[in-house]
């Protein structure tokens, strides 16, 4: 079985109508990312944080899966492939779309999380700043998101899965975040084949084996199906 790994950010979800963060219309041109995107911003203002993220999960439940992120579960349902998707989406698209091994190593907007005992639970549509933990009862509820300055999710196990990995495809991501940015680098330092397919070249373009550039509900079909035509 050839083993790969697919890195995908906000650029797979965005023709299913969920806005990205650094597009001239995106996220971070309504936001400043010190408000709602670290553990700082949500201790001064938890209901601002709250109401950024609930309006999310709210488009995130209405929004569905698009041929890429259905592309890629058909790539992952084939017994040549083992397929690990790193997300750092925190919508549902790629399981809604059938995907089964998907690490979310951001975290997910349908997730709540204690920030006093670390208890986690589904999220309610709506968090509010006085929803008390279900364990601990103390009013410290928080989305289950990675903000800036946290450590994101199952780094071991995507670590050893890139070492491990016969290709790398990154979808749909500016580059610009770290520890994910980093992906290719390790990649290609343990020898292991990198793909980009973005609508534009990313932050680290240069640094990878081959890039497609255009829609990803164009070119990440199109790759599926060259991948899946192999004898
Ligand atoms: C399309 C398309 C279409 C559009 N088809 N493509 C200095 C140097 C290095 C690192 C640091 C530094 N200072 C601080 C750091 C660390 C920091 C960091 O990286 N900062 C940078 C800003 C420099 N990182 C962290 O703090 C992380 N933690 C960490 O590092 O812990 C320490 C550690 C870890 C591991 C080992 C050792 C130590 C945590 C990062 C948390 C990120 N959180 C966010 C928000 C929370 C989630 C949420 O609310 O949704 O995650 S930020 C935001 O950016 C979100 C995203 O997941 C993330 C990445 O964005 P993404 O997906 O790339 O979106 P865009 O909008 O940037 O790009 C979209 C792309 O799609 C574009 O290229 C488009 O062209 C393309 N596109 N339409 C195909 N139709």
């Amino acid at each position: 079985m050839a083993k790969i790994v697919i890195l995908t950010g906000a650029g797979i979800s965005a023709e299913s109508g969920i806005r990205t963060f650094r597009a001239s219309d995106g996220l971070w041109e309504e936001h400043r990312i010190d408000d709602v995107a670290t553990p700082e911003g949500f201790s001064r203002d938890p209901a601002l944080v709250h109401e950024f993220y609930n309006a999310r999960r709210a488009a995130a439940r209405v929004a569905q899966p698009n041929a890429a992120h259905l592309a890629l579960a058909e790539l992952e349902a084939d017994a040549r492939y083992d397929v690990l998707i790193v997300t750092q989406n925190v919508d549902d698209l790629h399981e809604r779309a059938g995907s089964q091994n998907v690490i979310h190593m951001h975290g997910s907007l349908f997730g709540a999380l204690c920030h006093a005992c670390g208890h986690r639970w589904p999220a309610p549509e709506v968090m509010t700043a006085t929803d008390s933990c279900p364990a601990c009862r103390r009013t410290a509820t928080r989305p289950d998101i990675v903000w800036f300055g946290e450590m994101p999710y199952q780094m071991e196990r995507i670590v050893a899965a890139l070492e491990d990995a016969d290709l790398f495809v990154s979808i749909g991501t500016s580059g610009n975040v770290y520890p994910a940015a980093g992906f290719v680098q390790g990649a290609t330092e343990a020898g292991v084949e990198t793909l980009e397919l973005n609508l534009e070249p990313s932050t680290g373009t240069q640094l990878f084996d081959t890039s497609h550039h255009g829609p990803a509900t164009q070119i990440v079909p199109q790759w599926v199906r060259e991948r899946l035509a192999r004898a």
